[in-house]
């Protein structure tokens, strides 16, 4: 190593740790890191929740070549360019019904800020300005905005940060190990868990909130599940009282449940819903929102000439990102690696619920390509076990993601039983040693 590391802060990196033990990946294929020594690694969280086709994709890389000569960037307010289009009547063709709107972002962040936005510029569109006030959950995580961590319930990504937005609550979490420890799947505890809303809506009245925003199953807090029947109720409690429900789907989105989305895995279709990440594969920086018709249409009123929603991004429906996701949507669609995962969910799960009884492990939780297993923390030193587990399997050539003391699998949806095989036995040795 050459390069000086001292100028490049990183993010949510132990940089003074990291900085004295680097470790860098130089190249990537298929299920496959190389670090810069030549070193394999094998890839069990799809880079960080989003390369879902796997790397290097040939469709995607020449479309991100072929779009770069052709037209570099166009300008996305007041114009376009013809991929925004096209990319727009794909996506709507795979989201749950009526989910047929699409306004484009740049990252699971500010789709969250955007939807958030729209949420409450909505109510006011149709005449109830009072219904501001937005509703997280606890053990939520939807970016790193204000929006975002304001609704967010990591304490750890709120509190360096003042007050943030005014008018927010927040509903219980749903992980509840002491009913629901080693459910395969969906838990079958605390539907009931849903009623706190009711709880927020007497105290603050329905007449002041905008929207509900919850993960399907939330991820960076750990992999938890919504229990059966919990998702169902939300949506009535929200139908009941005129308050939008909203799907971060950013970690859930393309094919990461075994469906299309986690929407429609559940059964359950919100009225906005955010996705980034697999959207273009990882490939290059791209999020959206996806609305229902009638929302959109609420703003379409008032004299033709003007601005209907005055939200967007220098680099909304970038013309390199667009090519992108539409060569990653061609290569989900060609592998059917849209539901693959609900083909491999079986297996998977054999294999993540096998580590049951090795030492630490507290609870394994997993649903389609993604898995959670829970470690007792080291007294005095949270997240330290996870993180020894952590760097233990880079060391064997598998990666791995880690949050508190939670060991966090999202795959490849390309993954081969034997590289489970390989991920669970490195996991297993990794425990076995920790032990
Ligand atoms: N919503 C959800 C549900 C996410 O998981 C974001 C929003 C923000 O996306 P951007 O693109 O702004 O980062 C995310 C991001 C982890 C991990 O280790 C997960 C995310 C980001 C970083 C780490 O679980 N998800």
């Amino acid at each position: 190593m050459t390069t000086d590391l001292d100028a490049y802060w990183m993010p949510f990196t132990a940089n003074r740790q990291f900085k004295k033990a680097p470790r860098l990946l130089s190249k990537a294929s298929g299920m496959h890191f190389w670090t810069p020594e030549g070193r394999e690694v094998l890839d069990g969280i799809a880079g960080l929740w989003c390369v879902n086709a796997g790397h290097a994709r040939p469709k995607i890389v020449e479309a991100i070549r072929a779009q770069a000569l052709e037209l570099d960037f166009a300008p996305p307010f007041n114009m376009a360019h013809p991929k925004a289009f096209e990319l727009a009547e794909r996506l709507v063709q795979l989201t749950p019904a009526g989910l047929n709107k699409v306004f484009y972002t740049n990252s699971g962040s500010e789709s969250v800020e955007t939807a958030l936005k729209m949420a409450i510029a909505y109510h006011r569109a149709r005449g109830e300005g009072s219904r501001t006030r937005l509703i997280g959950r606890e053990r939520g995580y939807h970016g790193v905005n204000f929006g975002g961590i304001s609704v967010g319930g990591m304490v750890a990504n709120r509190k360096m940060f003042g007050s943030m937005l005014t008018g927010v609550d927040h509903i219980r979490h749903t992980h509840d190990p002491a009913r629901n420890a080693f459910s395969i799947g969906q838990p079958q505890h605390g539907a009931e868990l849903a009623d706190d809303l009711e709880r927020l809506v007497a105290l603050h009245d329905a007449s002041t909130i905008a929207a509900v925003i919850v993960e399907p199953v939330a991820g960076s807090t750990g992999v938890l599940l919504p229990p059966q029947g919990y998702l169902e109720r939300l949506r009535a409690i929200c139908d009941k009282h005129g308050i939008l429900l909203i799907f971060d789907e950013v970690i859930t989105g393309f094919g990461r449940t075994g469906a299309p989305f986690a929407a429609q895995r559940f059964g359950v279709t919100p009225d906005l819903m955010t996705v980034a990440k697999g959207l273009t594969n990882g490939c290059v920086p791209m999020g959206a929102v996806f609305a229902k018709q009638h929302i959109h249409d609420v703003f379409m009123n008032g004299p033709e000439h003007l601005i209907e929603f005055f939200h967007g991004y220098t680099y909304s429906g970038h013309p390199l990102a667009c090519a992108a996701a539409l060569g990653t949507l061609d290569t989900y669609a060609e592998e059917g690696l849209l539901t693959r995962a609900a083909e491999m969910e079986a297996y998977f799960a054999d294999a993540l619920h096998s580590l049951k009884g090795l030492p630490h492990v507290i609870d394994i939780r997993n649903i389609g390509l993604v898995g959670g297993i829970e470690l007792a923390p080291i007294d005095g030193s949270p997240g330290k076990r996870a993180f020894d587990i952590f760097l233990e399997c880079w060391e064997r050539g598998v990666l791995i993601r880690t949050t508190g003391d939670t060991v966090a699998l999202s795959p490849p949806l390309i993954i081969a039983k034997t590289h489970v095989d390989q991920i669970v036995g490195t996991l297993a040795d990794a425990l076995k040693r920790a032990g």
